[in-house]
């Protein structure tokens, strides 16, 4: 017997339809206790009724029951169609609350997908990953992920570990028995292309990353070289006030700008200047402290004043940062020695007569954006907790690898493998703890 709970699946607020879900084997019966028209349901199909409770009528709704193990969490389910906004769904709710169901917790309907064995870790983390895309491109990656496509690279990692494991076990066991078990060449040139299939795996993460998370970028300048001004053309809207009073921007703006796919998380900062002004060197100290985060740093100068000290010290900051060198302005004229600068990506722009922003987004995109790569059938890692198996699968295959060639104890090596299988059994949720497990799901909206 599974407990049954319940949740609104969908966004509360105004919106035309809501839907309550519920799954349990307590479901039917439930649904049955609060419905009023009881006598037409049936497996698989929408019916017409009232939502009751006592005399008192609480929604007109549609209502499905979906008899177990073909459903979303394989036990059976009950969806509830009413009315959208925020009190009709909520009362849909209390009323099944009221007759027995319990509310679920975030994640709680993926979850016993997954224990349920409906989906794997890979493919319920694909699920979260599919609500939270803001571009198209991580949509597309991580429904390949919920299709299976890590799942399946890693199960084959995994299963061709297990073939030189048995021959290591087997070799420890019987050692005399020379036929059976694969030479120490052949077992080293077999794990090195696993090795060599992890490692592209581990790659494919960090352009992961970029899809799902974005690119941080991060506008930072001297005062009133045209930063806002740069986050607004962007953007295509007024976001960030603009004046020609040095210091207008006090606090840190941060908006997401869609390009071709590509997730950028703009951030417009403070101009960095020494001020008096206690709110604004808050500012200043924020737009330092970001750089440190970026993954992408574009710093402002203004052509028609050439290039000064506090620049230098800008650029200096941000040093080991990926960056494009923004000379705007350039309507007023050019100033700036661009020879000094030749050790940097450098571009010009006049934000105020629209030029250059077109090169500054192609730019970017050469650099973060490999359109091969991102449109192949291919799918990424992209979250760090995988990543975090993955490379510890390396390193235990790596020591394997290098006791095999050092032809010391094959126990150790045994271990080492055994190690890296768990670890790659983590990934796709086989070995992994309950605590975790917890983790994971508590990161999902309630509903899902
Ligand atoms: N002529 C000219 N003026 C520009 C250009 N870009 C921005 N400006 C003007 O420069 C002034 C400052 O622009 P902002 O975008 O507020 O500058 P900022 O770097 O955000 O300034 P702070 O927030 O004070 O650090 C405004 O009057 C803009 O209209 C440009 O390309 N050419
Ligand atoms: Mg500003």
């Amino acid at each position: 017997m599974t407990n049954t709970i319940c949740a609104i699946s969908t966004m509360v607020g105004r919106a035309g339809l809501g839907i309550v879900r519920m799954t349990g084997d307590d479901s039917l019966n439930i649904l049955q206790k609060v419905f009023s028209n009881k006598k037409d349901l049936k497996n698989r199909q929408m019916t017409y009724g009232h939502i009751i409770d006592g005399d008192k009528t609480v929604d007109e709704v549609l209502a499905v029951y979906m008899e177990g193990p073909r459903t979303y969490t394989c036990e059976d389910v009950v969806e509830i169609y009413c009315h959208g906004g925020i009190v009709a769904v909520r009362e849909v709710l209390n009323t099944l609350l009221k007759n027995g169901a319990s509310l679920a917790e975030p994640g709680e309907f993926t979850k016993r997908a997954f224990l349920n064995g409906r989906l794997d870790l890979t493919q319920a983390e694909a699920v979260l990953d599919l609500i939270d895309s803001n571009t198209k491109m991580a949509y597309d990656n991580s429904l390949k992920q919920l299709e299976g496509s890590l799942s399946s690279k890693v199960g084959k990692i995994h299963h061709d570990l297990i073939t030189v494991l048995a021959s290591t076990i087997t070799e420890i066991d019987f050692p005399e028995d020379e036929n059976d078990t694969l030479t120490n060449e052949e077992k080293v040139s077999l794990l090195r292309e696993i090795l060599d299939e992890i490692g592209s795996l581990i790659k494919s993460g960090q352009r992961g990353k970029v899809l799902r998370e974005g690119i941080k970028t991060l506008i930072i300048g001297r005062p009133n070289v045209g930063k806002s001004s740069l986050l607004n053309a962007l953007l295509k809207e007024n976001r960030a006030i603009v004046t020609d009073i040095p210091g207008t921007t006090r606090d840190t703006i941060e908006e997401t700008l869609d390009l071709d796919g590509l997730a950028l998380s703009l951030i417009d900062t403070a101009g960095i200047r020494d001020t008096e002004d206690q709110v604004e060197q808050i500012g200043v100290t924020k737009a330092r402290e970001e750089i440190s985060q970026a993954d992408l740093v574009l710093i402002l100068l203004d052509g028609s004043t050439g290039l000064n000290d506090e620049d230098l010290d800008i650029i200096k900051a941000a040093a080991d940062k990926e960056k494009i060198l923004i000379i705007n302005k350039v309507d007023l004229g050019q100033k700036i020695d661009k020879d000094a600068l030749k050790d940097y990506r450098v571009l010009e722009t006049s934000i105020k007569e629209n030029k250059g922003l077109e090169d500054l987004q192609d730019l970017i995109k050469d650099l973060f954006f490999d359109e091969k790569i991102y449109s192949s059938s291919e799918s990424y890692v992209s979250n760090i907790r995988q990543l975090d198996h993955l490379n510890k699968a390396y390193d235990y295959l790596n020591s394997a690898i290098s006791d095999l060639e050092q032809n010391v104890f094959l126990d150790l090596v045994e271990v080492d493998l055994n190690l890296c299988i768990e670890e790659l059994g983590k990934i796709t949720g086989q070995s992994i703890g309950e605590d975790i497990l917890d983790r994971i799901f508590s990161e999902f909206c309630i509903g899902k």
